[in-house]
């Protein structure tokens, strides 16, 4: 297909309530919405990367400025056979995968649509039956925290992951699991705040029978993640240094880590999410869908992603409503008791609603 039209849009979505995590609090997401057309149709994609460069290096202008210099002109106009030819189209240009995937998820919904095929079919999803589990930000105090996940448990999460940090750890893992008793399933991601010299406090969190410890060191490191690994009773999970199959495979070979965050952004896109899905699945690694606090659209994308068979846990797709008073897609992202499912429409599977994202605009550019 001849790629004839991108839009950039950036959009600005105020969240519900503030998210914290060990690097800063989030209160509006500011997102680029990329659509690529062909034939009449209209694929759509989501950068998800944050607004400041706490998570990763990569923001929302830094997005902007790679897709509109540099990416997506590199493959306006081509022809390509399949959404996996983009790939050799950024062979030129290093890193920037938030940015990358913005484009490469719009092809994929392109290709879904032009096939009349939903995406999750399309990719060769099976599952159907998708186990939800949340994120929970950094709260005030323990007290606080332990009422705000009893809550949220009762809405029936498959899985509550809470975001640690530096001084605002134990404390709160024992209120939370105190609140939730022994058999929630419960995580901890410390976004990578703490370094080897605080392993006597990290073997502190084995005693609240965590399911895994997400990224509790160096954002770049999967070498003391392996040293942490062998001190701890706790699986370790890895989120932050994964931004393709190779790292999967070192991170295996060294023994970072047991569990795997899959995100789409984070590794560029859907082909390569489906080669790491494929070596987690062979290798025996437990892995599941992270989320970056997306729109609809970049959630219909995680949703997709998680049927295929390879994923094994909860993932952290909760429903529109946890985030946005109103999505800006139609379905949104709903849960019953705990799962999600596959969305059933052509690519996608969601509307976008025009009105709304028109309000939320801030900047567009045509490529
Ligand atoms: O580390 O998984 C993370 C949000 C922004 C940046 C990093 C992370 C997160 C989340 C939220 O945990 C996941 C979500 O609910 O979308
Ligand atoms: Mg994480």
């Amino acid at each position: 297909m001849k790629l004839e039209r991108i839009e950039l849009r950036e959009i600005k979505m105020h969240m519900r309530t503030p998210f914290e995590t060990s690097f800063g609090v989030t209160h509006e997401r500011r997102i680029i919405l990329v659509s690529v057309s062909s034939g009449g149709l209209t694929g759509y994609g989501e950068v998800s990367c944050n607004e400041t460069p706490g998570y990763s290096y990569e923001t929302t202008d830094t997005a902007w400025l790679m897709l509109s210099e540099l990416f997506a002109p590199a493959v306006l106009g081509k022809d390509l056979e399949q959404p996996g030819d983009f790939a050799t189209h950024m062979k030129p240009f290093r890193g920037h995968p938030f940015a990358k995937a913005g484009l490469e998820l719009a092809l994929w919904d392109l290709w879904a649509k032009a096939a009349a095929q939903p995406l999750w079919t399309y990719i060769g999803g099976t599952k159907t039956q998708l186990p939800v589990g949340l994120s929970v930000g950094i709260k005030q105090s323990p007290q606080a925290l332990a009422e705000f996940v009893a809550q949220q448990a009762a809405l029936g999460y498959k899985r509550i992951k809470l975001k640690i940090g530096r001084g605002r750890d134990l404390e709160y893992v024992a209120a939370a699991r105190g609140a939730l008793g022994a058999d929630v399933a419960l995580t901890v991601d410390a976004n990578s705040d703490y370094t080897l010299e605080d392993i006597e406090l990290l073997k502190g969190l084995d005693q609240y029978g965590l399911q895994y410890i997400e990224q509790p060191l160096s954002n770049d490191d999967i070498v003391d993640h392996a040293t942490l690994a062998r001190s701890l009773k706790t699986p370790l999970c890895l989120d932050e240094p994964i931004h393709s199959l190779d790292d999967v495979r070192k991170a295996v070979q060294l023994g970072s880590g047991k569990v795997i965050n899959l995100k789409i952004g984070r590794v560029g896109g859907h082909a390569e999410s489906h080669r790491i899905a494929q070596y987690c699945g062979e290798q025996g690694l437990a892995l599941w869908c992270g989320g970056m606090l997306e729109s609809g659209v970049g959630r219909a994308h995680n949703v997709a992603l998680q049927t295929l068979p390879q994923f094994t846990l909860a993932s952290d797709t909760a429903p529109s409503a946890r985030y946005w008073t109103e999505d800006i897609t139609d379905p949104e992202i709903t849960m019953q008791d705990g799962f999600t499912h596959p969305l059933e429409g052509v690519g996608i599977g969601v509307a976008l609603k025009h009105d709304l994202i028109a309000k939320l605009t801030s900047r567009v550019h045509v490529v």
